[in-house]
């Protein structure tokens, strides 16, 4: 995107400006601070069609490559939620032996479950280090980006897909058009697109202004999906809620006039318009609100560290590098971050430097406090760390507003 907004090319104006960002996946190695990379994380609006969407997003091969250190399947509760999705999509899309692609399959997560039924499948990923773990997993991928040349290699080589799968990818993909004029192509007439990512509803209801990073491209409404669909022949047909990620929106698209469009296409589309969740009123009173998270986070922080308390951070998420950077979270506040991934383990969390350590640590710690910077996985996590708590351990949350959890 170069100025221009990347659905209809009209000039996008900004309503969020986080300042300096470095990569939110970049964990690095102590030599290697004064290589890192930034950028301006910023936050638009498109004034023609609405669609929010980052500003200046970084070149995709900066982001995702051969080290991309975000593996799917470290969270039980998504291990389920995929394969239910994919037991759905094997279910739905309607043939006795279907052809399944899935855009991003990461390590696996979803496309093991056809893998393991000998449903045919392909995955498609950039990162060769997640896609090896999908590999020992049993699932067949190619490694590259989804757009619309991928999708045409895929056609001559495998024929149409039945049903095309993304979860959390197409709001990574700032080149939106090509990747869906590739689904329009790679997908069978009658076949089913599916996908899900965070909603801008529930980022803006929550204030989860950390779901804001390089990664993200897009924050998703269903009447900004339902633009672009049509614009590659294709029709939104369902728009169905999910828990996961703190909140998204599950988007079923079809070519256009071959599935019955539901009624919550229109319902969600409505509710949009009353709210105006992609008007500037909102916009502005959300951005008021993340300054004021930013404040009372720090005070708290601040707090703890003048009581003597020790603070960790839990879940070195790719949200919580906009969460620490933007609200200037150094080490003498955060000493240190645990986490399950061992690819992140001795490294550095993005820009400010705070250790990441590996999760066994963390009992060992006995730390007074952890801020949950997973905290879209918080059921699970708080399920898993009873001990914690027992011991008088608090919980420091931000989403959907600052509190020490009771
Ligand atoms: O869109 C994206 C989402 C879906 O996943 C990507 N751009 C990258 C990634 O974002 P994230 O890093 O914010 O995702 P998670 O799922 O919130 O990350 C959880 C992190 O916390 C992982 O590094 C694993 C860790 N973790 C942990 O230490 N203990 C997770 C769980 C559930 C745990 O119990």
């Amino acid at each position: 995107m170069t100025g221009r907004c990347a659905a209809c090319g009209a000039a996008p104006e900004v309503f969020l400006d986080f300042g300096r960002m470095p990569l939110a996946n970049g964990f690095l190695a102590a030599g290697e601070f004064d290589a890192e990379r930034f950028f301006d994380l910023r936050v638009a609006c498109c004034p023609s069609c609405r669609l929010i969407q980052l500003a200046e997003p970084p070149a995709p091969q900066l982001m995702f490559n051969d080290a991309y250190p975000f593996f799917s399947s470290t969270s039980r509760r998504m291990g389920e939620h995929f394969e239910e999705l994919a037991l759905a999509l094997m279910r739905e899309c309607g043939v006795r032996d279907p052809f399944i692609v899935e855009l991003g399959s990461n390590d696996g997560i979803l496309l093991q479950h056809c893998a393991r039924r000998g449903v045919r499948h392909l995955g498609v990923e950039p990162s060769a280090n997640v896609a090896a773990a999908g590999a020992a997993r049993g699932v067949r991928s190619i490694r590259r980006f989804f757009d619309g040349d991928a999708a045409g290699e895929i056609l001559a080589s495998c024929g149409h897909a039945d049903a095309i799968v993304a979860a959390n990818v197409m709001c990574h993909i700032a080149d939106i058009h090509s990747a869906l004029a590739g689904v329009a192509a790679l997908l069978r007439p009658g076949g089913l697109f599916v996908f899900e990512d965070p909603y801008w509803g529930d980022i803006l209801e929550r204030t989860a202004y950390d779901q804001v990073y390089d990664e993200h491209a897009f924050y998703f409404t269903v009447g900004a999906v339902r633009s672009l669909v049509e614009r590659h022949g294709m029709e939104l047909v369902d728009a169905c809620p999910q828990q996961v990620h703190g909140g998204s929106m599950r988007y079923t698209v079809a070519h256009a006039g071959r599935r019955t469009v539901r009624a919550s296409v229109g319902a969600w589309i409505g509710r949009e318009r009353a709210s105006g969740l992609d008007r500037p009123p909102a916009l502005a009173s959300f951005r008021a609100r993340v300054e004021a998270s930013r404040g009372d986070l720090v005070a708290l922080l601040r707090r703890f560290r003048d009581d003597g308390r020790r603070v960790v951070g839990y879940g070195a998420t790719s949200k919580s590098t906009t969460v620490i950077n933007y609200c200037g979270i150094t080490p003498d506040l955060v000493e240190c971050i645990t986490d399950t991934t061992p690819a992140k383990h001795g490294k550095y969390s993005p820009g400010a430097h705070i250790p990441i350590r590996p999760h066994a640590d963390f009992a060992a710690l006995r730390a007074d406090a952890a801020v949950l910077f997973a905290w879209n996985h918080r059921d699970e996590i708080l399920e898993k760390e009873r001990a914690f708590r027992d011991r008088g351990g608090k919980w420091i949350l931000f989403v959907p507003s600052v509190r020490v959890l009771e």
